[in-house]
């Protein structure tokens, strides 16, 4: 039987990842952790534990007692909250996944998911349709501590075999749980603004690209990664994925249609700068070669799936 352990579970990825973990694999087969205690209001339908990734003694316990198969290592410090204390960031970034690798080497985990992000990229990247082997400069703590991860993923792979698997995710946008520290994380406040019958000061500047996918999406990408033969899988760094790119007024733009009140303002602040750094779009073509990946939603269907859905999530709050 699977036994996985989800690390960061109530973050944004990880509650909805979670979620359809235990639909695919069974509540028995979970055990979400997460290093705040109040995440566990959130893991009703599964087992939860407190855990801090940097206490390795503790994982590692863990691991042992659960005979954990695989784990989804999701703990991490954004790109714009890193930038605020920047050791920190490497800390818990670069120092909680060589803890998920040490411990899968030694206690034989199956496989391991661990995120990247197009934060790897930086001002000297082409910027459009970014290529799977583009240059990558990332100014950014947390974009550097991503890029010197998904070295060490492939390394761990190429040195000792152990089966990790990663995707550059874009901006991601769900409605059910709220991101933090993010530098494209306006794209999911917009909604909970226009909802709500509020206007929206956006921190970055209108015509702004940036590649993004929906949640649902992201989700379903990680499953079908975790599931494809190991021998499907050419990359072991971490594959390009790609969902949409849009500005935030094509973003307001697609909010109006449904709600004529609704109203944008821009006030760029540091996020900016490190939005310029960063791809508008990417070519995920080698993650549709090796295991088949294609999105389902695009801007409008995300739009119209966000705010049909969104006000019945908030009044059961
Ligand atoms: C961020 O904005 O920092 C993240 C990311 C693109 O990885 N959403």
């Amino acid at each position: 039987m699977n036994k996985i352990l989800v690390i960061g579970a109530g973050g944004q990825l990880g509650t909805e990842l979670t979620k359809a973990l235990v639909d695919t694999y069974g509540s028995d087969s979970v055990i979400a952790t997460d290093f705040q205690e109040s995440a566990k209001s959130i893991f009703t339908y599964c087992h939860f534990a407190c855990l801090n990734v940097l206490d390795k003694e503790a994982v590692a316990h863990l691991i042992q007692e659960e005979q954990v198969t695989q784990i989804y290592h999701l703990a991490a410090i954004l790109s714009a909250n890193g930038e605020k204390n920047p050791i920190h960031a490497w800390d818990i970034n670069m120092q909680g996944l060589l803890h998920v690798l040490e411990l899968a080497r030694e206690y034989k985990i199956e496989k391991v998911f661990w995120p990247s992000s197009i934060a790897v990229f930086g001002p000297n990247t082409p910027k459009s349709n970014t290529p799977q082997d583009a240059v990558k400069n990332p100014t950014t703590v947390y974009g550097i501590s991503k890029l010197a991860g998904e070295h060490w993923c492939d390394y761990y792979f190429n040195t000792y075999g152990v089966d990790v698997r990663s995707l550059r995710f874009p901006g991601l946008i769900g409605y059910k749980s709220f991101p933090g520290g993010g530098t494209t994380d306006y794209a999911v406040d917009i909604y909970y603004k226009a909802v709500q019958g509020e206007n929206f000061t956006c921190f970055l500047q209108e015509d702004t690209y940036l590649p993004m996918m929906y949640m649902e999406d992201a989700v379903h990408a990680t499953l079908q990664l975790m599931a494809a033969p190991a021998s499907d899988i050419s990359i072991r760094t971490s594959y390009n994925l790609a969902g949409m790119s849009f500005s935030p007024s094509e973003i307001a733009a697609q909010i109006t249609a449904h709600y004529p009140e609704f109203s944008i303002q821009y006030a760029p602040d540091f996020r900016q700068k490190i939005a310029d750094t960063w791809p508008a779009s990417i070519d995920d073509s080698s993650a549709r070669k090796d295991w088949g990946w294609k999105a389902a939603f695009d801007l409008p269907a995300m739009t119209t799936e966000i705010i049909t859905k969104l006000p019945n999530h908030l009044s059961k709050k």
